[in-house]
């Protein structure tokens, strides 16, 4: 009988849902879901809820638990073999928060399938809607919090981050301020994912190492709750959270709810649940240690695993839980394809195909011309007032403003990755730009390393679906060798891969140190 496990990605805009066949070693099912088109009665906007405050960006978890009906709903009426799917295991977008009451448990225990879920879930809510991860509106209750803990180094070396307005300590500060009633009546506390995860579940599920350490919350070396942090963010919040437990490990059978409604086998497993980018991390099919996957989209990302918790002191960048034990690291950096899109406007460059064949026009180093893109503010390094500046870099030069855009991005990359200590073998990429010859040779070239491409649609449901089936494989103490698990799912794309120039990687070694001095000077 074939083996299949579902993995579930509630993201910001739309629920996805994966099924893997462990050993055809096959994705024998996709599908997604978008919040706005199938749920227009939310009313949101691209996932979000319209609001006064343009700091405050909420969603609805009613809104989370209505997709997940229709999703299964779609998925019986596609044919998907539900009765045979062994393990659920999903993932959400990090740092939202969900506020339950003292009705929450019994709730979920009784789920009626005769209702929906949103009938089901009627009262059950201390607050209405949920800050997600784009709300920025708690630059104070960071403040607080940083200096409680001691400062950016502490805050970073104990929970893996900077305090940051999107995480969830902060979201949690503001709503006991702003809403110290509702806050009393909230008996627990979720992540978009545990969320999920409850009601699949018919329980509280505990949050796992992965999303828990985008809380600011969780003591990242010890992987428990800290308790200088939740005292410094909220009275009594102790009581409010769940367990924290490892992702994909199993929680219980799925509720009846599943099994009557939509056909799930009755011992099919409930598992943790995760963050999209700790699943986007497995279903790139970064398992081991000192791998790196650079995704660049509409904001270019840096993905690292790493043994053991190296964190990073100035605050940029993330360290976060692996799925697949360890630690792995994030670094946003917000002006990736968006600036790339700018500079193409700007010249009115027709395509990505003349983007290329004009970077490729100018040398390596582009003559010492250096462009710092940052369009919009921008995440790493900090830059609060958007701007763009050029050093040694005439305006009206189209080839050398195209190459230069990339270069300081693969530079500043290079620059803000240096605390993690690790020397990666090869680099992954993914995303558009990644199809781009000329812009993967200038990757490759500043990283001085060798670049494969990877094309994995739903990298983050793909991974939570192989998180099911490790914690399921492992929990039965069969072979749950995450190497095995992968292979197959996330192949780079053969013939992809490029090597990096021994003429240019000398270039770009010197030029790291002007490229700093010119963000040293803009900043
Ligand atoms: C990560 C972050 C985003 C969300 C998107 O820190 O805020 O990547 O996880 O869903």
């Amino acid at each position: 009988m074939a083996r299949l496990f579902l993995g579930l990605d509630s993201s910001t805009q739309s629920l996805s849902g994966v099924v893997i066949d462990i050993d055809t070693h096959k994705v024998v099912y996709e599908k997604s879901l978008n919040f706005d088109q199938a749920l227009p009665q939310f009313k949101t906007k691209h996932g979000v809820l319209a609001n006064r405050d343009p700091l405050v960006k909420h969603s609805s978890p009613k809104l989370w638990a209505a997709a997940l009906d229709l999703l299964f709903a779609q998925m019986k009426k596609d044919g998907v073999a539900l009765g045979k799917i062994l393990a659920i295991s999903g993932s959400g977008q990090q740092h939202g928060s969900v506020y339950l009451n003292d009705k929450a448990g019994a709730a979920l225990a009784e789920l009626n399938p005769k209702q929906s879920l949103e009938e089901n879930l009627d009262g059950v809510f201390a607050r209405k809607t949920s800050p997600i991860w784009m709300d920025s509106s708690t630059a104070k209750e960071c403040m607080e919090i940083r200096k409680k803990l001691g400062g950016i180094k502490f805050t970073a070396s104990r929970t893996g981050s900077d305090t940051f307005e999107r995480f969830t300590g902060p979201q949690i500060r503001k709503f006991w301020k702003t809403e110290s009633k509702a806050y009393d009546h909230t008996a627990h506390i979720a992540l978009v994912s545990s969320f999920m995860a409850s009601l699949l579940a018919g329980k509280i599920a505990p949050i796992d190492f992965g999303d828990g350490a985008g809380m600011n919350l969780m003591d990242i070396r010890r992987k428990n709750w800290n308790h200088d942090a939740l005292k410094a963010t909220a009275p009594g919040l102790t009581k409010k959270l769940p367990p924290l437990a490892e992702a994909g490990s199993i929680i219980g059978p799925v509720s009846n709810y599943f099994v009557k409604k939509y056909g799930l086998n009755l011992e099919a497993a409930a598992t943790v649940w995760t963050g999209d980018n700790p699943a986007s991390v497995v279903g790139l099919g970064l398992i081991k240690p000192g791998q790196v996957a650079i995704s660049l989209g509409t904001s270019d990302t840096f993905f690292g695993t790493m043994e053991k918790c190296q964190t990073d002191e100035s605050g940029e960048g993330h360290v976060f839980g692996s799925p697949a034990g360890g630690y792995m690291t994030l670094i946003c950096f917000k002006n990736g394809s968006l600036a790339r899109e700018k500079v193409r406007e700007l010249y009115n460059i027709p395509d990505w195909k003349k983007f290329g064949e004009l970077v490729e026009q100018t040398p390596p180093g582009n003559n010492g011309g250096v462009l710092l893109p940052w369009f919009e503010a921008e995440i790493v390094p900090r830059v609060n007032r958007p701007g763009i500046f050029r050093f040694d870099l005439e305006e009206k030069d189209v080839a050398a403003n195209c190459r230069a855009v990339f270069e300081a991005q693969m530079l500043s990359m290079r620059l803000h990755s240096q605390w993690m200590q690790v020397a990666p073998e090869k680099i992954f990429v993914t995303g558009g730009a990644s199809s781009n010859p000329a812009l993967v040779q200038i990757l490759a070239d500043v990283m001085n390393c060798r670049v494969l491409r990877i094309e994995v649609s739903k990298s983050a449901a793909l991974g939570a679906a192989l998180q099911a089936a490790h914690g399921w494989l492992a929990a039965k103490d069969q072979n749950s060798k995450w190497d095995k698990l992968v292979a197959g799912f996330t192949a780079p794309v053969a013939g992809s891969e490029v090597i990096p120039d021994k003429k240019a990687t000398k270039v770009y070694e010197k030029m790291l140190t002007k490229y700093a001095d010119c963000e040293y000077e803009a900043l």
